[in-house]
């Protein structure tokens, strides 16, 4: 990967000064500040919108065609509602002439594909496009104080603080606005608009009269609200003795608080729950299982054809394996739950680490919906300081083999319906989007929102093509710019490609120099920014410290889930359980997460663990510095603003990824008690500077 990365340099270095002269009025692009997303403004051709029917959501679909058509001059299109077997819930049949659909939002999807495809550059053949999965939903962890859990782009768009907190200005409904239409042109069509870990006031009167008005901004561009709602909640709001699901008043409870919220919202999509995990509460407080708290909400729901997201996230302190929890709690359940409830599995067993294999629970579970929850914001991937463009892990998770019914069971098809008929079909993301003006931190995350937007409307679509479209989109040179776009192939060789080969390596690139070879979890602190493989205080629960998940000791490093250690591999189907099992032939990708593995084992490559080791961690870090480059040369092709804040976000991401390469060599060095290979860098750091440091605050760092 270092070679490729070194040839796009050398391409660049032997074009910049034609470029940089050629392109250098592009300098004075328009300045661009990221907040039009991959939906900025062009010049545009006149169209003739044929439709028949007026509504608020065809109506944007007829303003969208008028603001962004780049077709032929006077062109007639016509969008026509009419069922056809080959289009299925909210897909489209996009045509030269019109786009038919089965329902108005298809409509507006078909409209939003259309002029992707005219922006970049991509034919309209007769195609029918039907959606992977029916429900494509955003979980913001937006907190009603203003706050947001792992958030990395400023406070939520939705809440705030302060004695206007429930006021809906003008400007609020502009924003939310934005956010519907960035969704809808992406597909996403539902938002969860407060954090799993709920406050019991979400569903007051007056927090709810809020929740309606932001419904009914989201409402014309398909997207439903969903909460998150407190387990506890009806003795906290409802001043009952007990929230047993199986107390009578407790069920009426509920019953009537969910019709009060169709009352106010009648297309409301339901609940998020997070229950009986890191301290929430839930149905086995009052000794019930997970399937009688969740069944009891979903009965509520059910009259109004709504769902319950009820989470897998389930660990205890007392567990020898945290990554065993999940599976052995829910399997047991398989076939309890009621048909309305869908279960929603992080990604990995373990928690939104920069590489997990996948849950188990996702080859395993075959009479309950299940429903996979990614995470967009970038909470162990470096927030929004990092360039990390997670649509390659998606993938890579997707694509996974789990085997559940034969070769080809991928944990795309044990979701989308294809393997198991389940009624409800749905892909959850956490958000990464705040009041920054760019809604995501850095500009490069907003890659992330669109690419979990695309996959989950087609979950076979490649990270290199929705890379692709997102760069054309986001940064293609406007037509106003002459020069550029009189260069488009220039545009797409010098800019697109090196741009594009960046992204797509990012995501290994960090686990390179932040947790190679299947190593997890060795954050410093609860902020999960910076390495600390080290941290232990005294007292915190030992499955929230590194040491539990690396077990390096001078025999090696790693934990050890093979049949004779925790048996984590029991829980993955023949023939991956014998392949992760044995050190020979587990994925390398993953062997410290299966293996505990001594220091001078010998890897494929014939190098010792330990040096192999090194060498990716010190490979990382080259790489960054690689990005850095190729960044500094497509100065020419991009406006200033946003040239100069990804220049800054990558040199923090260059000089922590060495904080990273340092911290964790130094550390590990300890055990492993071998020399660093004196052909790699030598670290710069100090392990005792760097176990003080702080690396949630930027400043103890910075200048
Ligand atoms: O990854 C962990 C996060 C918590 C989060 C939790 C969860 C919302 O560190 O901040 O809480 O997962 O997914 O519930």
């Amino acid at each position: 990967m270092l070679i490729l990365l070194k040839e796009i340099h050398k391409h660049l270095s032997r074009n910049y000064l034609v470029t940089l002269a050629l392109f250098f009025t592009a300098l004075a692009a328009k300045a661009e500040n990221g907040h039009e997303l991959w939906l900025r403004k062009h010049n545009v051709n006149p169209v003739n919108v044929v439709c028949s029917k007026n509504s608020a959501t065809l109506n944007i679909a007829r303003q969208e065609l008028q603001q962004g058509w780049q077709g032929k001059t006077g062109a007639t299109i016509v969008l026509t509602i009419r069922s056809d077997e080959s289009i299925w819930s909210d897909g489209y049949k996009l045509g030269a002439s019109g786009i038919q659909a089965n329902t108005e939002l298809g409509i507006l999807y078909g409209v939003y594909e259309l002029l992707r495809r005219q922006q970049i550059g991509q034919p309209i053949n007769d195609d029918v496009s039907n959606p992977s999965y029916e429900y494509r939903i955003l979980d913001h962890w937006d907190n009603l104080n203003g706050t947001i859990e792992r958030g990395y782009a400023g406070n939520s768009i939705f809440w705030c603080n302060g004695k206007d907190s429930l006021a809906v200005t003008e400007k609020d409904e502009l924003l939310w606005r934005e956010y519907a239409r960035a969704n809808a042109s992406v597909g996403i069509n539902g938002s969860v608009l407060n954090n799993v870990n709920a406050s019991p006031k979400m569903l007051t009167g007056e927090y709810l009269k809020k929740v309606k008005t932001i419904a009914d901004v989201l409402r014309p561009y398909g997207i439903k609200i969903y909460l998150s709602v407190n387990f506890s909640s009806p003795v906290i709001l409802g001043g009952l003795k007990t929230s047993d699901p199986l107390d009578t008043e407790v069920i009426t409870w509920w019953k009537t608080k969910v019709k009060e919220i169709y009352s106010l919202i009648p297309n409301f999509g339901g609940f998020l729950v997070k229950a009986n995990s890191e301290g929430q509460p839930g149905p086995q407080d009052f000794g019930r299982t997970h399937a009688d708290g969740a069944n009891m909400m979903a009965d509520a729901l059910k009259p109004y054809g709504s769902i319950v997201m009820w989470r897998a996230f389930v660990y205890s302190p007392r567990e020898r394996d945290r990554a065993r929890q999940a599976y052995a709690e829910f399997l047991p359940l398989d076939g309890q739950f009621h048909e309305n409830v869908i279960i929603q599995i992080k990604n990995g067993p373990i928690d939104f680490q920069p590489r997990e294999p996948f849950s188990p629970l996702f080859g395993a579970m075959k009479k309950t919906s299940v429903m996979a929850e990614l995470q967009i914001t970038q909470e162990y991937l470096g927030q929004s300081n990092q360039l990390v463009f997670l649509s390659t892990m998606w993938e890579e998770f997707l694509q996974s083999d789990t085997y559940k019914e034969g070769a080809g069971s991928t944990v795309a098809r044990c979701t989308d319906g294809s393997i198991f008929p389940q009624k409800y079909t749905a892909i959850a993301g956490v958000a990464n989007i705040g009041l920054d003006t760019n809604w995501c931190g850095h500009h490069f995350a907003q890659a992330n929102w669109y690419a979990f937007g695309r996959s989950a409307w087609n979950n076979r679509l490649t990270s290199e093509n929705i890379a692709d479209e997102w760069i054309r989109l986001t940064f293609s040179p406007h037509q106003t710019d002459q020069p550029m776009s009189s260069n488009i192939s220039d545009w797409q060789r010098l800019f697109l490609f090196p741009v594009k080969q960046m992204m797509l390596q990012s995501r290994e690139v960090t686990v390179n120099y932040m947790m190679p070879l299947g190593l997890h979890h060795i954050f410093a602190g609860d902020h999960h920014y910076g390495p600390g493989p080290w941290y232990a205080p005294k007292g915190l629960r030992p499955d929230w410290t590194p040491p539990y998940y690396h077990q390096a000791d001078t025999n090696g490093i790693g934990f050890d889930r093979t049949r004779t250690g925790s048996n984590a591999v029991s829980q993955y189907n023949e023939p991956l359980r014998s392949q992760f099992n044995e050190l020979e032939t587990c994925p390398e990708i993953y062997l410290l997460w299966f293996h505990h593995v001594p220091w001078n084992y010998k890897m494929k490559n014939g190098r010792i663990l330990w040096d192999e080791i090194c060498y990716h961690y010190d490979t990382g870090v080259q790489q960054v510095r690689q990005f850095q480059k190729i960044w500094n040369q497509v100065q020419p092709y991009i406006d200033e603003q946003r040239f100069t804040e990804v220049q800054s976000k990558l040199r923090r991401q260059c000089r922590d990824a060495q904080i990273w390469k340092d911290g964790c060599l130094l550390y590990f060095q300890k055990f492993s008690r071998r020399p660093i290979p004196l052909d790699i860098e030598h670290p710069v750091y100090d392990l005792n500077d760097l176990k003080k440091m702080d690396f949630s605050t930027i400043k103890t760092l910075e200048e």
